[in-house]
């Protein structure tokens, strides 16, 4: 029953019936007991972007801001990066490798680091020339001098601590000039000043009263000193030329912005004068060299603006999304007229559809606009009803193409200066397409307008309201194939964003329900098949220099965002990462031979677009050799789901196999204990290059042993299975340390004070599966004892993790409490934003997919030989049911309970295999067959 209903149902009871009210709402809420709680919304428009919401279908992305007088909806094409294809390996490299072994068996570590640094490294894309565009800014030095003319000039804030991008100067890199003064006190005169501006990007020259009293090529602090002579009674002129190469750039001040930059005279930083304001600037070169990069990074695309005039009086606003059929909506009332706006991006049509309509004829009145942060772009009249922008990466070689086309009833439509003009219609709809240049990895020379004409042309004949049915349609498809209730909650009358400041200490389950089934909506929206798989924002990114690049990081981020795939049903969205998978094998080939003279393929910290896959960033942490092999798990476990064989045998097994090929000659007998190890590799992000982490023996062994078993299932390889069966044997242990902890590496040099969000050694524990309760209780205490060592709190993507090792420690209590930790409104910390995407801080989506996956492992877990029915369920939820969660074996799983207890429980068998059944230590064993459906009682008594 929808909710609306129920409302009115309860009112017309209140009012003729009183004294039947509480028996009737009680029915009512049992009936009620599956309305899904399914939408986002707010009572203001968004002004951050972290507030806007967002769309997907798959490829292109948009992040709707809902404004009154102003709509912004930022949008992304996932194809759009900077970089092209390229080699990125060392050739040579392995030459390296023996050396850097023995000094780290040598316990040299330093050394061992400074040698793969120079030589194992992967490669950088070409560097721009940089002493001649130097040379060339530095010449001019007129704006330096006291009394320039810079009346012309415009301002802008100073200092910005996160780069001059967010004072509005996203995209600056260059040579910018910058200009202010102040009034010298007369208490001041004959005395030296100090000069602090504290940190500046990259480069600065700094001149008072045109002379150069400080200059600074680093990120130290710039503390300069003003000679007296150099400074006279009243208005003294500070100028710096600020050189950026990439990246955020300008005076960047003081991360707290309590303190302030300015000038006094030394040794009396109490009297500092200001120098926080609008200070005058003027961009004097934004063309600076290339600098080179080890891997590219995703683009934003631009924004569709839509403008309206006479908004000011406007009331009942509303902004919302609604997940069960990913429209997003903004209404208001003005003047005695409703008005409201849809959008939503269709994946049959390959067009964002904005629809406009109104409760009065004639009123829609509206200009619509393009625009986009790259520097190079340009817009275009198509016809009378149809606008374009192309736009061209720096550093890089893709183009993108996106139409912008205006239908209406009623009234008409002009383009002025490249804006589309909407007068007195009915109702309008938008229709926004985008297409880039990239073919494939390899490939850069498709035509960009090819998919947008196509989209144009594939609704042309359709009417917006067939369009959206057939969007609701497709999404519906993936979506409704699961579904969530746990009871409802207190706060669920509230716009989301107080409702998630509230979570944390109130009743308010069905949030958590809501968060889940957001999680499979970013999901579906990120990552359909055919696309690209979700990257570190999905596909919602508006920087032209994100955090991390907006790529695939595999040590630990690009998995997570596929945690909940397979169990919360939506294995169809896993295919873009096997698209990636597959072409990470061919480069993954060339990194194995140049960097390690082996067959197979390997995948270290990260990827992009081009599929990179040698070393990047630092020895330190860039050369960690099993990102590969934890992608193969992937494909191992959508088989253990699915039990699609043929996808086993044509897909998964083949590259498996190869990367059971590379550590098959990879792994080195360690001199110390005889154990075969991985070395030189490290525990991510944690102490230096090594021999041995813990981490990858777990992956290692997991890649070995689900070889071993696929080749089994597929009768092939009898002879490669029993070397890998002999080597298996021979990875190194895990092992428990002094501190009672799982050891992270060979030796036992935990530190138990050491928070880091990384818990990497926990691997083997989720989202592996070789240490669990059954088999080995010793180790799984082991590793509860390395986390309560690392703590809770942690960055988003470090809770998603520790949200799974909690259910998989089965305490739905503490896995619960962390559940509260990420579902919190960002106050700086990690938790989530308004739209609830994932705070890292910044956004990054791995910890909304590794949330929803933990909220899904508390309900049921099939990594063991059992199926486990609430192996961790919380007391927070004492009530729920949920149906479509998956378990391996090929089993959807429909079940309820209440008080804690399970009351029923539904499977159906997709193959028919044998069901292994646990509950509260009851255990049932039995034969299923293809499709057959299997009811069980809540003491799993077969009904
Ligand atoms: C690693 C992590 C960071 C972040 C980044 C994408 O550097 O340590 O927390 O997730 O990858």
């Amino acid at each position: 029953m929808e909710r609306r209903q129920c409302r009115s149902i309860v009112a017309q009871i209140m009012a003729n019936k009183k004294k039947y009210f509480i028996a009737a709402i009680l029915i009512l809420s049992v009936k009620m007991s599956f309305a899904q709680d399914l939408k986002l919304w707010y009572n203001k428009p968004a002004i951050k972007w972290t507030e806007a919401l967002p769309l997907g279908n798959g490829r292109i992305g948009a992040m709707v801001f809902g404004g009154i007088e102003q709509d912004r909806i930022q949008f992304n094409e996932e194809t759009l990066w900077t970089g092209e294809p390229r080699d990125y390996n060392r050739k040579g490299a392995y030459k390296y490798l023996d050396s850097i072994r023995q000094l780290l068996f040598a316990g040299r570590q330093k050394e061992a680091e400074a040698l793969a640094e120079k030589e194992f490294m992967g490669t950088k894309s070409n560097e721009g020339k940089k002493e001649a565009w130097l040379r060339s800014v530095l010449q001019n030095t007129d704006p330096a001098a006291e009394h320039f003319d810079d009346t012309k000039w415009k301002t802008m804030t100073v200092p910005s601590y996160e780069g001059w991008e967010v004072a509005g100067f996203e995209g600056l890199d260059g040579a910018v000039w910058v200009r202010t003064s102040f009034d010298l006190p007369a208490a001041w005169n004959r005395k030296d000043i100090q000069l602090d501006l504290n940190r500046i990007r990259d480069y600065d020259l700094t001149y008072v009263n045109g002379k150069l009293i400080g200059t600074q090529q680093n990120t130290e602090q710039r503390k300069y000193l003003i000679p007296a002579s150099v400074l006279h009674a009243g208005k003294n002129t500070i100028a710096v030329q600020v050189i950026n190469y990439t990246d955020k750039g300008g005076i960047a001040g003081y991360k707290d912005t309590a303190r302030h930059i300015g000038v006094y005279p030394v040794g009396d930083e109490a009297a500092k004068i200001s120098l926080n304001g609008q200070w005058k600037y003027f961009i004097q070169n934004d063309e600076p060299p290339a600098v080179g990069a080890y891997q590219a990074v995703y683009q934003p695309f631009g924004d569709l603006f839509l403008q309206f005039t006479n908004t000011a009086s406007a009331t009942n606003y509303r902004r919302e999304l609604d997940i069960s059929n990913a429209v997003a909506a903004t209404s208001y009332s003005l003047n005695g007229v409703d008005f409201k706006r849809e959008y939503f991006i269709s994946q049959p049509n390959q067009v964002m559809a904005v629809n406009l309509t109104a409760s009065k004829k004639k009123s829609i009145n509206f200009s619509t606009s393009l625009s986009s942060h790259h520097k190079n772009f340009v817009l275009k009249k198509i016809n009378g009803n149809t606008i374009s922008l192309s736009v061209k990466v720096r550093n890089g070689v893709l183009r993108g193409e996106s139409d912008l086309q205006v239908k209406t009833t009623g009234g008409t439509i002009t383009i002025v200066d490249n804006k589309i003009v909407v007068a007195d219609a009915d109702e309008a709809t938008l229709y926004l397409t985008a297409g880039t240049s990239y073919k494939n990895y390899k490939d850069v020379t498709a035509d960009p307008v090819r998919p947008c004409t196509n989209a144009l042309r594939s609704v042309a004949a359709k009417t917006y309201q067939q369009i959206k049915a057939a969007h609701v349609k497709e999404y519906q498809k993936y979506f409704n194939g699961f579904s969530v209730n746990f009871g409802k909650g207190a706060n669920e009358n509230l716009p989301t964003d107080e409702r998630l400041e509230k979570f944390a200490s109130s009743n308010d389950p069905s949030f958590v329900a809501l968060y889940q089934q957001y999680g499979r909506y970013l999901l579906i929206s990120a990552s359909r098949p055919g696309t690209r798989p979700a990257n570190l924002q999905g596909i919602w990114n508006d920087l032209l220099t994100p955090p991390w690049g907006s790529k695939y990081t595999t040590n630990i981020n690009a998995e997570m965002n596929y945690w909940p795939a397979e169990l919360l049903n939506l294995s169809a969205m896993h295919e873009p990462l096997f698209g990636m998978i597959d072409e990470l094998l061919q480069s993954g080939k060339q990194t194995a031979k140049d960097h390690y003279n082996a067959p197979g393929w390997v995948l270290h910290h990260n990827t992009d677009l081009w599929r990179g896959t040698a070393p990047i960033n630092a020895a330190n942490h860039g050369i960690w050799v099993t990102g590969g092999a934890w992608l193969c798990q992937h494909l191992w476990e959508h088989y253990l789901f699915t039990q699609d064989k043929e996808f086993l045998k044509s897909r998964a097994y083949p590259v498996m196999k190869e990367a059971a090929l590379f550590f098959n000659s990879y792994l080195v007998k360690d001199p110390a204990t005889g154990y075969l190890i991985s070395t030189p590799s490290n525990s991510p992000e944690q102490g230096g290059l090594v021999a041995g982490p813990t981490m990858d023996h777990q992956i290692i062994r997991t890649l070995f042993k689900n070889v071993i078993a696929a080749a089994e299932l597929l009768n092939v390889d009898a002879s490669f299975r029993k070397v890998l069966d002999d080597k298996y044997k021979q990875i190194a242990p895990n092992k428990v340390g002094r501190l009672g902890q799982l050891q992270e590496w060979m030796q036992d040099k935990d530190d138990s004070t050491n928070k880091h969000r990384h818990i990497s050694h926990l691997w083997g524990m989720y989202p592996g599966s070789e240490i669990n309760w059954d088999e080995d209780a010793a180790m799984m205490n082991a590793a509860k004892q390395s986390l309560l060592y690392r703590g809770d709190a942690a960055t988003g993507w470090s809770l998603g993790w520790k949200i799974n090792c909690w259910a998989r420690f089965k305490d739905g209590d503490h896995t619960f409490k962390m559940i509260q930790m990420l579902m919190s409104l960002v106050k700086g910390g990690a938790g989530s934003y308004p739209n609830l995407f994932d705070a890292h801080p910044p956004f990054q989506i791995d910890g909304n997919f590794g949330g929803a996956a933990g909220i899904g492992e508390m309900l049921l877990q099939s990594h063991t030989k059992f199926i486990d029915i609430l192996p961790a369920l919380p007391g927070a939820l004492p009530d729920g049911e949920v149906k479509g969660i998956c378990a391996r074996g090929g089993f959807v799983i429909d079940m309820k309970w209440s008080n804690g207890k399970l009351e029923k429980l539904v499977i159906t068998s997709k193959t028919g295999m044998p069901l292994l059944l646990r509950y509260n230590n009851m255990i049932k064993n039995i034969q299923t067959t293809k499709n057959g459906v299997y009811k069980f009682d809540a003491s799993l008594n077969k009904l």
